[in-house]
């Protein structure tokens, strides 16, 4: 499993775990990177004080390379992007949208810069504009997603770009990296894996709702407002869709996924909170550490590959 991408990352593995919103504090970013990988705080819509101090948090769990995702919907993207370069953050991946304005400062400052990117076009566009790797995430995932899957994305976005690919969608075992690789990424990033890790906060209850997923219990929300998000199905869901069927506009639509994210994440609340999750919940057996994840992760990707 050695690639390019372990190596421009400073980690021991080419895994990265997804920046999602409310789920990716310091304490699950740490642990991940202590374990080999690399932990991601998700900026999301958090205030950009709040994002500098998790990042001071994060520094004193751990001592091995961590990153920040910078969410490109939020207002506040800017004062984030510029955060990272004065708390002197290694990498930087971006969702839901395009960072190209913001690359020129990070690249200058030292930062590797890794675009999630949805698209062909998109890839080629982050590499012309000096990213040093993009993830390229297909439909499967959790959250914000575009409308490619992954088995098709990647090769696609490997056979466009000299940079590397990362893998991400549908990922949650050894089996997924292994073919991953097959695909022509060098690294993959998982998310919903690690949302039932004994280092992530997110309450019980929807640790559980995660643990007894199956293949078909996830849906997309927001298709009709440009902004399709994957969540696990429930009353909030049913709602939402209900919601967008009647006309109701980006925004307030925007403000319900999110103020319900927090329901669910700190509340616990899996009736009326959205449970962002991607299919490989289904996949998502029991609650690890980070460090037994990762190890059970790399040791059967190894095994895969030999074969
Ligand atoms: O960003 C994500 N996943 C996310 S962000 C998020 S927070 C949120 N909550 C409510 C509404 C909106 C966001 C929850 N999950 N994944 C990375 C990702 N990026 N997936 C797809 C894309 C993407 C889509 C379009 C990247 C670039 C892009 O370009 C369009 C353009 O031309 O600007």
């Amino acid at each position: 499993m050695n690639s390019r991408i372990s190596e421009l990352l400073g980690t021991k593995y080419p895994i990265i775990q997804g920046g999602m919103a409310w789920v990716a504090e310091y304490h699950l970013a740490a642990a991940v990177s202590n374990a080999g990988g690399l932990g991601l705080i998700g900026a999301a819509s958090a205030p950009p004080e709040i994002v500098r101090e998790q990042i001071r948090k994060a520094k004193e769990l751990t001592d091995r390379p961590f990153g920040v995702n910078v969410m490109l919907l939020n207002p506040n993207a800017e004062e984030v992007a510029q955060i990272v370069i004065e708390e002197g953050v290694k990498v930087v991946t971006t969702g839901a949208g395009s960072p190209a304005k913001f690359i020129e400062a990070w690249k200058k400052a030292g930062v590797v810069v890794i675009p999630v990117v949805a698209s062909v076009a998109m890839a080629k566009m982050m590499e012309r504009a000096g990213a040093d790797a993009v993830v390229a995430e297909g439909m499967e995932s959790g959250g914000h997603i575009g409308a490619q899957t992954t088995m098709t994305l990647v090769p696609q976005v490997a056979d466009a770009v000299s940079i590397p690919v990362i893998a991400a969608g549908g990922i949650a075992d050894g089996r997924g990296i292994a073919a991953s690789f097959m695909l022509g990424a060098e690294g993959v990033q998982m998310g919903t894996r690690f949302i039932v890790a004994e280092e992530s906060i997110v309450h019980d209850n929807y640790k559980e709702r995660v643990i007894k997923a199956k293949d078909i219990d996830s849906e997309v929300t927001g298709s009709s407002t440009g902004h399709p998000i994957r969540v696990l199905r429930n009353k909030m869901s049913r709602e939402y869709l209900k919601m967008e069927k009647e006309g109701a506009s980006f925004e307030e639509l925007e403000q319900l996924t999110l103020g319900s994210l927090r329901k669910a994440v700190m509340d616990g609340d899996v009736v009326n909170g959205s449970l962002m999750a991607g299919q490989s919940a289904g996949m998502v057996k029991r609650r690890q550490t980070c460090q037994e994840i990762i190890e059970e992760l790399v040791a059967e990707a190894d095994q895969f590959l030999a074969r």
